[in-house]
C-alpha cells in the first residue's frame, strides 16, 4: 500500500496537460465521448492534490476546494463523480473531499483535466476499486474530458472511441494511453494574459460549434490526419513538425469557434499579439509554435534550450501578462506511489 493510502482514504497527484491535437466536441455528453481523437503533453507545473476519505456516517459527501466548501456546479460535477466510483465498488458511503489547486486563479489552464485526473486515482484508491491505468483514465474521462489523458505522462493520445457498437462498448474504447516519442526536450512556454472570466464555458461552447459550425465537420475531418502526422513527428523526434501540425490544429479549432452561431472568441488582442511574436522568432530561426485552448492564454512551443529567449520574446509583447516554462511532467499518481 503506497503511503498516500490508508484502509479509509487516499491521496493522490495530477498535472494539467496542453492538447496538441484538440478535443473540441462530444457525441455522448453523459458519457463524454469526443468526436475526435486528441493528444496531448501533461505538464509538470501547477499540481493538483486531493485526498478522499470515505465517511461511513455522513449523508452527503463533503468537498472543499482550495479550503472552501464547493458549491453550485463544480460541487455537483464531484458528486455525480463520486455517485460512479460509488457504483463501481459496491460501497455507499459517502466521502470527505479535499482539493487543493495550485493553478492561479483565472488562468484558464485546464484545472479540470488535472482535478479529475487526481480525483479519480484517489476516489478508485479510497474505494478500494483495483483499476489499471487504462480503466482510471476511462474513470477520469467521466469527470472532465481532458482529464482522461492527464492519468498519463508525457505525450498522451486519447481514442474518442468506436461509433458503432453499444454505449458500454463506445465507453470501453474511450481512453488515453502514451505516445511513442523520440526524445524532443520540449518546453512550454505558458503566457498567461490578462483576462476577465470565460464568458462562456468550454462545456456550452463545445455544444455550440458542433451544433452550429459549418467549419465543424471539416476540422474534425482535417483533425484526423493531423494526429498521424503529429504521431509520425513525434515518433522521429522532429520538434518543428510537431509544432507546425499543433498549431494549425488549434488554428483551425478556433475557426470551428468562431464560425458557430453566435461565435465563440476566446482569443483577444494580447492573444494576437503573442501570436505574432511567435511568428517573429521563427523568422529569426528560433522554432516556437503556439497553441491556445478555451481561453486567450497562450501556450508556445519550443525546444527547452530556446525556452529563456521565447519567454523573453512573449514577455516583451504581453507586459502585463505572467510567463512561465513547463516541461513534460508526470501521470496522475497517489502520493508516495
Ligand atoms: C483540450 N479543451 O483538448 C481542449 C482544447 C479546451 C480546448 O478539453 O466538458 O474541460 O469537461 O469534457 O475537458 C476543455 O474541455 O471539457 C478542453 P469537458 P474539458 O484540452
Amino acid at each position: 500500500r503506497p503511503s498516500g493510502q490508508t484502509a479509509t482514504g487516499a491521496t493522490a497527484v495530477a498535472h494539467p496537460n496542453i492538447a496538441l491535437i484538440k478535443y473540441w466536441g462530444k457525441r455522448d455528453e453523459r458519457l463524454i465521448l469526443p468526436c475526435t481523437d486528441s493528444l496531448s503533453m501533461t505538464l509538470d507545473v501547477f499540481p493538483t492534490t486531493t485526498r478522499v476519505r470515505l465517511d461511513p456516517d455522513a449523508e452527503q459527501d463533503e468537498v472543499t476546494l482550495n479550503g472552501d466548501r464547493a458549491t453550485g456546479e463544480a460541487g455537483r460535477r464531484i458528486t455525480t463523480f463520486l455517485e460512479l466510483v460509488r457504483e463501481l465498488s459496491g460501497l455507499e458511503h459517502r466521502a470527505v473531499v479535499d482539493t487543493r489547486n495550485t493553478v492561479p486563479t483565472g488562468a484558464g489552464l485546464a484545472s479540470s483535466a488535472s482535478g479529475f485526473a487526481a480525483l479519480a486515482v484517489a476516489a478508485a484508491a479510497a474505494y478500494g476499486i483495483d483499476l489499471d491505468a487504462t480503466a482510471l483514465s476511462r474513470l477520469a474521462r467521466r469527470g472532465s474530458g481532458s482529464a482522461s489523458r492527464s492519468v498519463f505522462g508525457g505525450f498522451a493520445v486519447w481514442h474518442a472511441g468506436p461509433d458503432t457498437g453499444t454505449a458500454a462498448e463506445a465507453d470501453l474504447g474511450s481512453y488515453a494511453e502514451p505516445v511513442p516519442t523520440a526524445d524532443i526536450d520540449p518546453a512550454l512556454v505558458i503566457a498567461v494574459v490578462n483576462a476577465g472570466p470565460k464568458a462562456v464555458s468550454s462545456r456550452e461552447a463545445m455544444r455550440r460549434t458542433v451544433d452550429t459550425s459549418p467549419l465543424y465537420r471539416p476540422w474534425a475531418d482535417s483533425s484526423k490526419q493531423d494526429l498521424a502526422d503529429m504521431r509520425t513527428a513525434l515518433g522521429r523526434g522532429d520538434l518543428e513538425a510537431v509544432g507546425e501540425i499543433a498549431e494549425r490544429n488549434a488554428l483551425g479549432m478556433h475557426a470551428t469557434m468562431l464560425a458557430a452561431r453566435p461565435a465563440v472568441r476566446y482569443l483577444s488582442p494580447a492573444t494576437v499579439a503573442v501570436l505574432d511574436r511567435v511568428l517573429q522568432l521563427r523568422q529569426d530561426s528560433v522554432p516556437a509554435y503556439a497553441t491556445m485552448d478555451a481561453g486567450p492564454n497562450v501556450k508556445v512551443l519550443c525546444r527547452r534550450a530556446d525556452a529563456p529567449r521565447v519567454a523573453d520574446a512573449v514577455r516583451d509583447a504581453v507586459p502585463d501578462g505572467t510567463v512561465l516554462v513547463a516541461g513534460p511532467g508526470r501521470g496522475a499518481h497517489l502520493l508516495g506511489g
